[in-house]
């Protein structure tokens, strides 16, 4: 989608600066700042819409129209994954025991440091499990012939046995046509063999097993990491040095709006982007981001993702605007959380990492 270079002038000056109080406010964690300024909070206005949500749901969160209301984009993907997502037997003990777990300090109230802690905990546990899960799934699958090496037809014959189907039934599915098979099982077949296509660098019918961790589980690739790197170099390395200084990442041009890391800094001021450089990126403050500081940026485990999420879970669920979410907050946007990278590391993240 294409935006009109003077609309979004005009949106980036729109944004407000920052008051005092709201700067003393969140300089008291020194990351939370900088998650804080690229995340857009809902005005005041949007605390009745917001209301209006948690109270009448069915599945732990409430329909809400898409475009006429003011919470941001992200608020906006995490309230449409909670919707679809349908309603856990046990989500009240899931909470429960996520939230003890969260509650560093046993006062029976989150803070956003706690709750971001935790979740940055959870994705570190994921993806070490993925990382090293990874040998023996792919061992697993790889039978016909053990070659060291997973074809599209042994995925296929592994997921839908995954699914319950029977060995005599998978026989006789017709594997280009997915004859006989639920729409839902079809649906998850072609989504896969999009993810196949993209993870098969070497040979599109065959995955290797580093591929094969691209393809499952793309957050937790080095080399799907290493290649969003080179997409950040690419689009903002002007002199081609390999090294980014705060001028190239910040001075962004909004010139080419279908790339994801200028969607991504377009959000954000001129400010913002130069404080994210220097706290976030450049971390032995030599005035450049080289490959390894810009490796650990884009790394799932860096504190930011963690933060934002939290910040997005403040956003829909903190009702009384106390900073802290209660149980019974988290309850009450139960779908909400257990959407949310606070429950479901795993999901949220393979959007982000392809
Ligand atoms: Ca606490
Ligand atoms: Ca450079
Ligand atoms: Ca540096
Ligand atoms: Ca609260």
């Amino acid at each position: 989608m294409k935006i009109p270079i003077n609309k979004l002038t005009k949106l980036l000056k729109s944004i407000p600066q920052w008051s005092t109080t709201m700067t003393v406010t969140v300089c008291l964690y020194i990351l939370f700042i900088m998650v804080v300024l690229s995340i857009s909070f809902p005005l005041k206005s949007h605390k009745t819409k917001v209301e209006t949500i948690v109270n009448e749901r069915a599945n732990g969160i409430a329909d809400l129209d898409n475009d006429a209301n003011g919470l941001g984009q992200n608020e906006q993907k995490l309230l449409q994954r909670a919707r679809d997502l349908s309603t856990a037997n046990n989500r009240t003990d899931i909470l429960r025991d996520a939230f003890q777990k969260a509650d560093l300090d046993g006062d029976a109230l989150l803070s956003l440091q706690e709750l971001a802690r935790y979740i940055n905990r959870r994705i570190r546990e994921h993806i070490d499990a993925s990382i090293r899960n990874n040998p023996i799934l792919f061992s697993e699958i790889d039978q016909s012939p053990r070659n060291g090496l997973i074809t599209w037809d042994e995925y296929y014959v592994y997921f839908l046995k995954s699914l319950g189907y029977d060995d005599a039934f998978i026989r006789q599915v017709d594997r280009k046509r997915n004859s006989n098979l639920d729409r839902k099982t079809k649906e998850l077949l072609m989504r896969d063999k999009a993810l196949w296509n993209e993870a098969a660098r070497s040979d599109s019918y065959t995955l290797t097993l580093d591929e094969f961790l691209a393809f499952k589980h793309p957050e937790s690739s080095a080399a799907n990491l290493l290649s969003l790197v080179d997409d950040l170099l690419r689009q903002f390395d002007e002199d081609g040095d390999d090294h980014l200084t705060m001028d190239e990442f910040s001075n962004v041009v909004a010139d080419d709006l279908d790339d994801k890391w200028r969607q991504y800094m377009i959000e954000k001021n001129t400010f913002q982007r130069q404080e994210e450089f220097k706290r976030l990126i450049d971390k032995n403050h030599d005035g450049v981001a080289d490959r390894s500081e810009l490796l650990s940026y884009v790394s799932p485990k860096h504190p930011r993702h963690a933060l934002q999420e939290a910040a997005i879970l403040f956003n829909i669920a903190d009702r009384n605007k106390d900073q802290r979410l209660s149980l019974r907050e988290l309850e009450e946007a139960g779908n909400v959380f257990m959407a949310s990278r606070m429950i479901n590391s795993a999901q949220t993240f393979h959007d982000d990492f392809r």
